[in-house]
């Protein structure tokens, strides 16, 4: 009847009316890769089991849909370990940006190191986020900022699709910073981003989306305006680093092209949660950053649910300002710094991170018809995945249909 059956367990579907959709002592049917049924294990059909060509024992834990990192910068040569140390001693990131460190110093290292390189050191960093339950990751381009380097990191980060069981969505991100052969020529790098990166990247299909950094150490709200109008033309959606050190009115911008997700958004104003609320734009909120640079401006947590604008959470994961491998600590800073609920913040790994990347409806949800992708954890209650820091309480990961780590 069915590829796989999981009982024994009990369900955050994360749809519906109830807290976490929650179905006590529920079961999860799987065929051909995706969710045929789920419901209470009293209604499964008499001989479900019997019939599953395997069957995957929950042990009384929760299970929930596979969690989802919708913003990171996984592929990148080099350490910014020395920034690290000279922020403690009081340099600010945007001081260190201005001197040419910051992304420009992972830039240069990025330009020398051979993709064998580059894809050995994201895996390890990978390893850490499937190990928490993740099967879809976003990867953004950025560290390359000329054509030959930038395809070479979208390549890289597709290739880690084929070495480990996840699901890979890439984002070009040529926009992430001036590089220095355009150093007095800003608008002429734009030119080469909308002539030249974006077609090569369309025309190789390497790019899901197209992201920018929409800051006053990056690129201006009307340099913005002309990749995302050059990304439409070439069919990819955009989403947009936005209001993380300033506000500099990118959320607006983002909704007015009608992105899949705003990020950052520390300083997004009113007017900018507005906007966002009337496209459907994600807020994908990323404490890590806000924690690792000492950051003390929170997100207007409730400005977004006051607008049903959905929250997403991520890692993040860069050399700079985010050096984090955890999503899991994620939905514990989301609760704890930015004042999230644990349901918000497990809706913000799944469900909305899944919109954030274009995949509503397809991931991020226990449902019908949607990919196979679900964890089944050693915890008495949902809330515990946000409340305890640093246990990995990951069971077993089950990835379009198929078991892929059990323990
Ligand atoms: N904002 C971020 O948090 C990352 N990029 C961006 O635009 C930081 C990237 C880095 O510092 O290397
Ligand atoms: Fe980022």
């Amino acid at each position: 009847m069915w590829d796989l059956l999981v009982v024994n367990g009990h369900l955050a579907t994360m749809t519906g009316d109830r807290p976490y959709g929650a179905v006590p002592d529920g079961a999860v049917g799987v065929s051909d890769g995706r969710i045929v049924w789920v419901g209470p294990r009293s209604d499964l059909p008499a001989d479900a089991a019997r019939r599953s060509r395997e069957v995957v024992d929950a042990r009384g834990g929760w299970i929930t849909p596979a969690l989802v990192d919708c913003h990171t910068h996984l592929v990148w040569g080099g350490s910014r370990v020395e920034e690290f140390e000279a922020r403690l001693g009081g340099a600010t990131y945007e001081e260190i940006a201005l001197g040419g460190g910051g992304i420009l110093s992972t830039v240069r290292a990025t330009r020398e190191t051979s993709e064998d390189a580059l894809r050995s050191s994201a895996l390890g960093r990978l390893d850490r986020l499937l190990s928490e339950g993740v099967t879809t990751v976003e990867i953004k381009s950025g560290y390359g900022l000329a054509t030959p380097t930038e395809l070479k990191m979208l390549r890289v980060a597709r290739s880690l699709a084929d070495a480990r069981p996840v699901t890979v969505r890439t984002t070009f991100l040529g926009a992430h910073a001036l590089p220095p052969e355009f150093a007095d020529a800003p608008d002429a790098y734009v030119d080469l981003v909308c002539d030249e990166m974006l077609p090569a990247v369309a025309d190789a299909g390497l790019a899901d989306a197209v992201d920018a950094f929409c800051e006053r150490i990056a690129f201006s709200p009307t340099q913005v305006e002309r990749i995302f109008a050059r990304a439409h033309e070439l069919g990819l959606p955009v989403k947009l680093h936005a209001e993380q050190l300033s506000d500099s009115s990118g959320a607006a911008l983002a909704a007015a092209f009608d992105a899949l997700s705003a990020d950052h958004l520390e300083w997004v104003s009113d007017d900018g949660v507005a906007a966002m609320a009337a496209t459907g734009t994600v807020a994908v909120l990323l404490p890590g950053a806000f924690y690792a640079l000492g950051e003390t401006r929170r997100p207007p947590v409730d400005a977004f649910r006051r607008h049903r604008v959905p929250m997403a959470l991520a890692t993040d994961c860069n050399p700079g300002s985010s050096p984090v491998v955890s999503l899991l600590l994620m939905l514990s800073m989301g609760c704890t710094l930015f004042g999230l609920t644990p349901e918000e913040a497990l809706a913000g790994v799944t469900r909305h991170a899944a919109r954030a990347l274009g995949l509503a409806g397809e991931r991020g949800t226990l449902e019908p018809s949607r990919m196979a992708d679900l964890v089944s954890w050693d915890v008495e209650h949902p809330a515990e995945l946000a409340y305890m820091i640093g246990a990995n309480p990951c069971r077993t990961v089950i990835r379009a249909g198929r078991v892929v780590r059990a323990s």
